[in-house]
């Protein structure tokens, strides 16, 4: 069967990278086609094509699509299949109306030709972008605002390439930040004190939350497109490294925790963990800062490996490689913080990391392209500590032990199975102080599903879930209006969505009162344009999902 369309339309994002960028190869094998058709057609493809097909067109989501097999297939028959998409997942591009005739026949030529390689980004280049806003000896040597950091909120505004720093105690703005484009996650330094943010464009700012007004101390690029940001967190290491992965290049570096200087740049290019062969574009997906070693652990996508990166000896760097399964994604840590649990999204299991004794501990079958985020921990009334992830491709919400210890027949087995509101759910998540799991689906195909929330009782979870209907507490009027990433506050007692709208149109935070599911407050400002994800300074320190 093929992929679902909310999987689709997520897996297709735009990249950042941008056609003069490349390095063009018309070199008169393929069809007749322009310098402008060809630079047209590249941003097409990066825009629409790369995410599922690779940049390099080797193939992930979506079929390769290198120059022996499109030239043998020919204009007319790449023209329909662009035009008119396929039962395998490719969505139908013109008879949707997203691509003119004349872009699909560009588009179709296109193919046909080798593809245009953008930079590579190594050492020189990382560190012409680095700037150091302030250096550490300018830095406050105290905190110098009354904010209660611990409590803060880092929320991406997506398309405005900004993040706002939001008071989860008044619920006031306290600052919005230019940052790169489009910032994916916020991570936050072991002490509390520094924010990471990763932008779409490989941009990583860091900011300095002791400041009067916490604003950026340093900025670099890590490369064209990225996703991943981590610090590192282990005893006697805090605050000390920071770390990103990129989409292209394909590679991570290790940098300073404190100024973004970049020490060590690493290539993920390699052979898959299947059949073994070499891939020129395996990307960097999630990464977490072991809590038992002073190392990163790094998923990479394409190649179905998981990396524990140890940065106690940079000059020798030492990395552990663990095959899991492809194509890895996203994931996060049971509650205790020992083991990873991570979705490999092409072979729909979930893979477990034993970050203690550093291997794989299990690899579980789950239906139809999981999507946790990072999951979400609770405990089941019958099963003990689960962890949970939904999926893009189907309602199931699946619970997963991790107690080998007090609970061995169940860990790492499917324990239970839910019904949610539908697929394309994307996050869900609940809190060691509440009794709530909550469910988000803001690419199912029904405005009705995206734009509320699913929440179950943990003490009765047979008893199915309740909806909220979160963007009409948030009263925005006209759009698109998606519910995104429950993120809880310090207390768990409050947890906070984003109501997703377009760019031109009013978006907002509702608030949500965890004990009694009632509208608690709903945070609205012309400045909040298109918020995602939001992070809480205290929970993303110590990774409580
Ligand atoms: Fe994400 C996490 C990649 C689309 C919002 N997303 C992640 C992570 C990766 C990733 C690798 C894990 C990072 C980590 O933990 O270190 N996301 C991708 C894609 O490749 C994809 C499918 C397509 C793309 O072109 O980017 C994609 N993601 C989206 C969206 O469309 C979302 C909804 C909105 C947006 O901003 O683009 C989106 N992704 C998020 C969020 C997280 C995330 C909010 C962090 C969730 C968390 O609670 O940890």
């Amino acid at each position: 069967p093929g992929a679902s369309v909310p999987e689709m339309t997520y897996q297709s994002g735009s990249s950042t990278i941008k056609p003069e960028e490349t390095k063009t190869f018309v070199n008169g094998t393929g069809p007749k086609i322009t310098t402008d058709e060809f630079a047209h057609a590249s941003q097409i493809y990066f825009e629409r094509c790369a995410g599922c097909h690779g940049v390099l067109r080797k193939g992930a989501t979506g079929k390769p699509l290198t120059t022996d097999i499109t030239r043998n297939r020919g204009t007319d028959y790449l023209k329909a299949l662009i035009a008119y998409g396929s039962p395998a997942g490719m969505p139908n591009w013109g008879s949707s109306g997203q691509l003119s005739d004349q872009e699909i026949d560009q588009l179709a030529r296109f193919l046909q030709h080798e593809p245009p390689q953008p930079p590579e980004w190594g050492m020189k280049e990382m560190r012409e972008s680095w700037q150091l806003h302030v250096p550490v000896d300018k830095r406050p040597k105290k905190k110098e605002n009354d904010y209660n950091i611990k409590n803060v909120f880092a929320v991406t505004l997506r398309d405005s390439g900004e993040v706002a720093l939001i008071d989860g105690d008044t619920k006031k703005i306290i600052n919005i930040i230019k940052t790169g484009y489009a910032v994916h996650i916020s991570r936050i330094s072991a002490s509390g004190r520094y924010c990471f943010t990763i932008g779409r464009d490989g941009r990583v700012d860091m900011i300095d939350m002791w400041m009067k007004k916490p604003d950026k101390v340093a900025t670099i690029k890590v490369g064209l497109e990225a996703r991943s940001v981590e610090t590192s967190k282990y005893k006697g290491f805090e605050d000390k490294y920071a770390i990103a992965g990129s989409y292209w290049p394909p590679q991570y570096v290790v940098m300073d925790g404190n100024t973004l200087e970049p020490f060590k740049i690493v290539s993920t290019r390699g052979m898959t963990v299947s059949t073994q062969e070499y891939h020129p574009e395996p990307r960097v997906a999630a990464i977490v800062a072991s809590h038992e070693h002073p190392e990163f652990i790094v998923n990479v996508k394409e190649t179905g490996k998981i990396l524990l990166v140890d940065y106690r000896d940079l000059k020798n760097i030492n990395v552990k490689t663990i095959d899991a399964a492809e194509f890895l994604h996203d994931g996060g840590w049971d509650a205790t913080h020992r083991y990873f649990l991570t979705a490999a999204n092409k072979s729909d299991k979930i893979a477990v990391v034993d970050s203690k004794e550093r291997e794989l501990e299990a690899l579980i079958d789950v239906d139809s392209i999981p999507h946790p985020g990072r999951g979400a921990n609770i405990t089941d009334p019958k099963f003990g500590p689960v962890w949970i992830t939904s999926a893009l491709g189907n309602d199931k919400i699946t619970f997963i032990g991790t107690d080998p210890d007090k609970h061995p027949k169940n860990a790492w087995k499917v324990v239970r199975v839910l019904n949610g509101q539908g697929g394309g759910s994307l996050f869900v998540k609940s809190h060691p102080k509440s009794k709530n799991l909550w469910v988000d689906t803001p690419l199912h195909p029904d405005a009705k599903v995206s734009q509320s929330v699913a929440v179950f009782d943990v003490n009765n979870l047979e008893a199915g879930f309740t909806v909220l209907p979160i963007a009409e507490m948030a009263d925005l009027g006209e759009g698109p209006k998606r519910v995104v990433q429950p993120e809880y506050n310090l207390a768990g007692d409050e947890v906070w969505f984003s109501v997703w709208n377009g760019q031109d149109q009013k978006s907002a935070i509702v608030v949500i009162d965890d004990k009694t599911r009632k509208l608690k407050h709903v945070i609205k400002d012309p400045r909040l344009i298109t918020p995602t994800g939001k992070f809480n300074v205290h929970n993303t320190v110590a990774d409580i999902y």
